[in-house]
């Protein structure tokens, strides 16, 4: 019972801390309900962000046109952004834990991409005709 509790608490702070953050930067998205970007056609796709910063599925095939969302289920905020040089520019810009970034791909080609907070997060955007 006791560990519950403390359990309770620091979920708790835990949640409080990423309210703070949420209002720090001021960028997050929330698109996960009734408000997609415009542009995409109506044609979806998502990668989930997993615990343990990974995209998933690592690399996403989808046609032009395509709003594709990235859907932080981590613990920590991430952005999906398009490596340096790539012919394709993107950028969801902070997507804060349980929320949501989206782009309209707008260009064909292979596309590699990477989390701004976490180098080390790296996945592949496939974008054909
Ligand atoms: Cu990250």
């Amino acid at each position: 019972m006791f560990i519950m509790k403390r359990r309770i608490i620091f979920s708790a702070i835990i949640i409080f801390c990423l309210c703070i953050n949420n209002i720090r930067c001021g960028k997050s998205y929330n698109n996960t309900g009734s408000n997609p970007p415009p542009g995409g056609g109506g044609v979806t796709a998502s990668v989930n962000i997993t615990t343990g910063m990974v995209f998933s599925p690592s690399s996403l095939t989808v046609k032009t046109g395509t709003t594709v969302t990235w859907k932080n289920n981590d613990a920590v905020a991430h952005t999906a952004t398009s490596d340096p040089g790539s012919a394709f520019t993107f950028d969801t810009g902070n997507i804060s834990a349980g929320y949501s970034g989206s782009v309209v791909v707008t260009k064909t080609g292979t596309f590699t991409y990477h989390c701004n907070y976490h180098p080390v997060m790296t996945a592949t955007l496939v974008v054909t005709p």
